[in-house]
């Protein structure tokens, strides 16, 4: 699904090119595992990046491992991603959960197709058949990808994923809008505006903590803005 029309010249980035960013919530049984996996991946290297909301001990445990925290009100998912993804200096931001479903260990994966040309890099949880995803969400992701390529009219497997690289420029680049929908809306632009972005297949693994997502009220909002973003996109 890549197109080469706003290909940029390609750079070899490494990991003190990399931030790591993540919205935490109350995610004090993960972050740990979480940072400690990125750090040990990236040697140490990788800035991280907390958008904040908790009221548990989230916040120390990431100070802690050296990560910059950024306190919040809790207002859902995108906004704490947006500033996020929008915080760091270097020319790679990978978001994450803090939940501990994915995996860490792919990240220099992630950096070698941003180094081949990639814009975008998005992490495919439904290729492997993301056991570990309560029922609920594996349907409605499904439905997601569906509707949302039609829509788009670029095939997409999995369009909520929260593991992805972008290149700095791009989420620089492009006013984002969505909340629950910001992932969605982070993988639909650069697709429809002809960026080079590329799934790969990863493992996807059980939930430490509680979900803040509601699927019901959730689900909705991520379809109305994939329906919005499509349209926006479309008459761009
Ligand atoms: N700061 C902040 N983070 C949030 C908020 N809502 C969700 N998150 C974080 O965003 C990530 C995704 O939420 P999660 O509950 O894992 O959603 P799920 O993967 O769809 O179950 C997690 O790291 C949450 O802690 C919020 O309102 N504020
Ligand atoms: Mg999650």
């Amino acid at each position: 699904m890549s197109q080469q029309r706003h290909r940029t010249a390609p750079a070899e980035y490494t990991f003190d090119d990399l931030a790591v960013v993540m919205g935490t919530y109350n995610e004090a049984d993960a972050i740990g595992t979480v940072l400690s996996d990125i750090e040990s991946v990236t040697d140490g290297k990788a800035d991280v990046v907390c958008v904040d909301g908790s009221s548990d001990r989230t916040p120390e445990i990431a100070r802690d491992h050296g990560a910059t925290v950024i306190e919040q009100e809790p207002q859902g998912y995108g906004v704490a991603v947006r500033e996020a993804v929008l915080t760091p200096d270097r020319p790679v931001v990978v978001t994450t959960d803090c939940d501990d479903t994915y995996p860490m260990e792919r990240l220099p994966e992630f950096l070698d197709e941003i180094n081949d040309g990639a814009d975008v890099v998005s992490g495919d949880r439904l290729y492997h058949g993301a056991e570990e995803m309560p029922a609920m969400n594996r349907l409605g992701n499904e439905l997601f990808a569906l509707a949302g390529s039609v829509l788009m009219g670029k095939r997409a497997h999995d369009m909520t994923t929260g593991m992805r690289a972008y290149r700095r420029e791009i989420v620089q680049k492009i006013r984002w809008t969505e909340n629950t929908g910001l992932s969605a809306e982070l993988l639909m632009r650069p697709l429809m505006r002809g960026y080079d972005v590329r799934e790969i297949p990863i493992e996807y693994d059980e939930r430490k903590g509680e979900t803040k997502l509601d699927p019901f009220s959730g689900g909705a909002e991520i379809a109305g803005s994939i329906v919005r973003v499509a349209v926006e996109e479309r008459l761009r």
